[in-house]
């Protein structure tokens, strides 16, 4: 896809399937130019055991394979590097291993590999066996963990489409028993923390999942999250979203929960914007020309709720959920808006100009910086008027 750089750059590995050789390592491509470039991006590994779905997420979540096509594709047997190179706030690489890595044989660099890394997702195949990958996620985690501390672990329970609503429960139940049983007995329950997931490539599962991972990647969600919830208190919505376009994971909502219906909605309404589009929108080249700043679409379902998106820039978009009643005031909402994107440019601003390798190494792993500061000391939406401390105007009611 166009809009990714895609970047399918293995490691040197020139064994067959199922041995690495001796001096397998990262010497190869950390060398290479690219890799210096993007360094300093967080790195999220995909590690399992062979055939669990590591490839499969990767190509449904930023490839847009569609999942029955997952069927057809080939084990993995060199470590594939993707650069997910998308807004300023989407930036980090995505490492799919493969299934028969074995750490006790082969020359594994621990200290490159976990290092740079923001998070590890262990992906467990819910529908088999799951006492082995049980062993490796401890192996692994544990091992990482000495390296680097910081790292987000997230295990997904996945291929769940095959369980019924109660088996899910009870697999989870037991994942989950069962792996901090193993951490506690390496003396590691206290200081490793484990997320679970149930997810598949089948439903909007896999896409949660991801957006959660990813959202802990980001060093400005605090910020993201503060701005989301002026502009629902202002304008009457009732929950927001920003939206990575491309790939439907969202980077940020207000701090109501989330209802994976209401997701479900809003990523389905961004499927019908960018196909209306692109048939009946300008043709262009450039894939993205589908979505661009006068993108936006307001769907009315037929229960008195409002679906209604609008393109922050060129990969993001908000969207939001909210009464039909309260979508009276559209031109408040529309200026509310403005406010908030003006404030959105304003986090980006912010953080290219901090942005260097080293202020950004640092942030890897460690998602929280103190967001809320950020939006009092610079992001306060300063244009036009509105008498409340971020001069978002209050509804008009
Ligand atoms: N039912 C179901 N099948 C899935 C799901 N995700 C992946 N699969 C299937 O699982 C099989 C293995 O998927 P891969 O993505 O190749 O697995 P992998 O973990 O990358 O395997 P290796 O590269 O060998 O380590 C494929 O046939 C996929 O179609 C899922 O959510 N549900
Ligand atoms: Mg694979």
């Amino acid at each position: 896809m166009s809009s990714y750089q895609d970047e399918e750059d293995g490691a040197a590995f020139d064994g067959q399937a199922g041995s690495f050789p001796k001096e397998f390592g990262y010497g190869t491509f950390e060398g290479d130019q690219d890799s210096q470039t993007v360094d300093h991006k967080p790195r999220i590994l995909l590690m399992g055991l062979r055939r669990s779905g590591k490839s499969s997420i990767q190509k449904v979540v930023f490839h847009k394979m569609s999942p029955n096509e997952t069927l057809f594709l080939e084990s993995t047997n060199k470590i594939v590097k993707d650069d997910i190179n998308n807004s300023s706030f989407v930036q980090f690489q995505i490492w799919d291993f493969p299934g028969q890595i074995d750490f006790f044989d082969t020359c594994f660099d621990f200290d490159t590999i976990f290092g740079g890394c923001g998070a590890l997702v262990f992906v467990i195949d819910a529908q088999d066996d799951y006492i082995e990958a049980l062993n490796k996620l401890n192996l692994f985690v544990t091992k990482a963990f000495k390296v680097n501390p910081n790292i987000k672990f997230e295990v997904f329970i996945h291929k769940v489409d095959g369980l019924g609503d109660d088996s899910k429960m009870e697999c989870q139940r037991d994942i989950h028993q069962r792996a901090m049983d193993d951490l506690s007995d390496s003396g590691y329950d206290q200081q490793i923390h484990l997320s679970f997931h149930l997810t598949s490539i089948y439903d909007h599962s896999i896409f949660e999942a991801f957006s959660k991972v990813v959202q802990k990647l980001i060093t400005q969600l605090p910020a993201l999250e503060n701005l989301l919830n002026i502009l629902n208190t202002n304008s009457a919505i009732e929950k927001s979203f920003l939206f990575d376009v491309v790939s439907k994971i969202y980077i940020a909502t207000d701090s109501t929960p989330v209802d994976m219906q209401s997701y479900e909605l809003c990523c389905d309404m961004i499927d019908v914007v960018i196909d209306l589009s692109s048939i009946y929108g300008v043709k262009e080249e450039f894939e993205l020309a589908a979505f661009d700043e006068q993108s936006s679409s307001l769907i009315k379902l037929n229960n008195g709720t409002v679906l209604y998106l609008r393109e922050v820039n060129k990969f993001l978009a908000l969207v939001c959920i909210l009464r039909e009643d309260n979508f009276d005031h559209k031109g408040l909402i529309d200026y509310n808006f403005l406010c908030f994107r003006n404030a959105i440019q304003q986090v980006f601003e912010l953080r290219n100009k901090n942005q260097s390798p080293v202020t950004n190494s640092s942030a890897v792993g460690s998602p929280v910086v103190n967001g809320s500061n950020l939006i009092g000391e610079n992001l306060s939406p300063t244009s036009g008027g509105g008498d409340n401390e971020n001069n978002i105007p209050s509804r008009l009611d």
